[in-house]
């Protein structure tokens, strides 16, 4: 009782912090604007948080906050406590929706010595601040300031919003399976940078990875296999709504991808009547593509495929359902047309918005749905002129399966060797000439596994890269710099090795 006594009286006293440069805090991505003040907010075993807004997740993330704290400095702050003392240091969550934001994810975070004051319009907004709060905690605490260990943080004023509402990456669990597991440790890693979209490639040739109730041996017998002939693997739809809903806590958009008419392999050998090349089917565990494809003119592949869309969507919050189309060279072009136009109608029927990657540009395609822009600036450019608009993609750039150089120990390199500073320098923006700023819905990284079948080697292709995607995704053109990128990439490395992520020691970073 004594110890602890004494040590309130020690909170309370005046403490002198130290000033620090907000401005040089290795954030990332760099926000749109940091004004430093010079001192620093007293984080220690006295500071609370305090929640104020009718938005009832924002003491969600408050409480996501504390857990966090809590994982890097093993303090955890309590959240909205019935007591407190005055002079303790607060972190104010408040919903602000007076004041005209940016857009629906912007904050603002005030930081003074004794007070830390994050304003934004949602709890979607708070938890893309809180991250930032994340990033500014330092590694260690200083202990000669005061008798108890105290994180100081360095005060100022930062006040941000994202450039693209669409910042994801693609992760495919059809060449290799990966597990629940897997998928929440990617989204906690990706949730950190501030991406807000996690959209998964379930079916390939080498498998199909989501239970449908309906047609149960698509996963009986199309889950059964992976590139390299290792088991494969599938997600039940609980599985699914498990990280649906974990990345629904990190608020981020789950995109379920069924690609077709090719890519179909898995699927045809399970169900042979969808089958639309008449050749001999028999499970693939090679990384081929373009053999496989659906028989396009029987109605029974609709009846199938409204099924699928049905039961995937009931179980996917959020607003797309993604239907592949690349790469269907095993289609004639009048039969991919008039595929993508039906499969377009069943996705809105369920109330989904249709994406697919570029090709299905081709078709009569809905303003409405949405082209990937992977290889061919003419999709993209013919999406355009349709009144869709486009996610990028481009293979050369922001492929997480592309090697980072001739001597990556995973990775393709077909479209290119994408080092670190090459996936970091360039301007969706201005990329493909023919889609306006407007026309872009956002940037996204795809990472393919023909290549990679375990975590680590997940990790060992996605990082640094992903990092350098979310800020290229999140921040201004004005304010990306790559001398200036990678110096706080190096900087990385503490939460990196705290998250025990395998990613790859680019020779190109002055890693801390
Ligand atoms: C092309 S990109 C594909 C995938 C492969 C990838 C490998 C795209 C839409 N199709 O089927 O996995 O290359 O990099």
């Amino acid at each position: 009782f004594l110890i602890s006594s004494y040590s309130c009286e020690k909170a309370r006293e005046e403490i002198d912090m130290p000033s620090l440069d907000i401005s040089k805090q290795h954030l990332i991505p760099i926000p749109s604007k940091v004004v430093p003040s010079n001192s620093s907010f007293r984080l220690d075993s006295f500071t609370r948080i305090v929640t104020q807004g009718e938005d009832e997740r924002l003491a969600e993330v408050a409480s996501f906050l504390a857990d966090k704290i809590s994982q890097k400095a093993g303090i955890r702050p309590e959240v909205n406590p019935e007591t407190g003392n005055e002079g303790d240091p607060v972190i104010f969550f408040r919903q602000e929706n007076g004041v005209s934001w940016p857009d629906q994810e912007a904050y603002r975070l005030s930081i003074s010595k004794d007070s830390m004051i994050l304003e934004a319009p949602t709890a979607e907004a708070a938890f893309r601040g809180v991250q930032t709060i994340r990033q500014l905690i330092p590694e260690v605490s200083n202990d000669t300031l005061a008798e108890h260990p105290i994180w100081p943080v360095a005060s100022g004023t930062v006040e941000d919003h994202p450039n693209f509402g669409f910042r994801g990456s693609m992760l495919d669990v059809a060449r290799h399976f990966f597990s629940v597991e897997d998928v929440k440790k990617y989204i906690d890693l990706l949730a950190y940078y501030k991406f807000n979209v996690l959209h998964l490639h379930l079916t390939d040739d080498q498998g199909w990875r989501i239970e449908i109730k309906s047609w149960p041996k698509l996963t009986e017998v199309g889950g059964s296999t992976e590139v390299g002939g290792e088991a494969g693997g599938f997600f039940t739809q609980e599985d699914y709504k498990e990280i649906v809903a974990y990345a629904s806590e990190h608020f981020m958009t789950v995109i379920p991808e069924v690609d077709m008419p090719g890519h179909t392999n898995a699927a045809s050998v399970s169900y042979p009547f969808l089958d639309g090349t008449g050749k001999p089917l028999k499970l693939y565990e090679g990384t081929r593509v373009g053999f496989s494809t659906f028989d396009t003119r029987k109605d029974t592949v609709y009846a199938f495929l409204d099924d699928v869309v049905r039961e995937i969507s009931a179980i996917t919050p959020g607003p797309y359902f993604h239907i592949g189309g690349d790469e269907s060279h095993s289609t004639k072009k009048h039969d991919y047309i008039y595929f993508v136009n039906r499969v377009e109608k069943i996705v809105q029927k369920y109330g989904k918005t249709m994406i697919g990657w570029d090709e299905i540009a081709q078709a009569d395609v809905d303003p409405s749905s949405i082209a990937q822009f992977w290889a061919d600036a003419e999709n993209a450019t013919t999406a355009v002129s349709k009144g869709m608009k486009v996610i990028l993609s481009p293979a050369k750039k922001a492929y997480l399966d592309m090697q980072y150089d001739t001597l990556s120990k995973h990775g393709l390199h077909w479209a290119a060797y994408i080092p670190v500073d090459t996936a970091y320098i360039w301007n969706p923006e201005t990329y493909v000439p023919a889609i306006p700023k407007d026309k872009i819905l956002g940037v996204e990284a795809p990472l393919w596994s023909e290549t990679i079948s375990n975590i680590q080697e997940l990790e060992y292709l996605a990082f640094p890269r992903a990092i350098g995607y979310a800020e290229l995704s999140w921040s201004l053109e004005e304010n990306r710099d790559w001398e200036d990128f990678r110096v706080r990439l190096a900087h990385q490395t503490p939460f990196l090795e705290m998250m025990n992520v395998a990613y790859y020691p680019s020779p190109r970073i002055d890693w801390v």
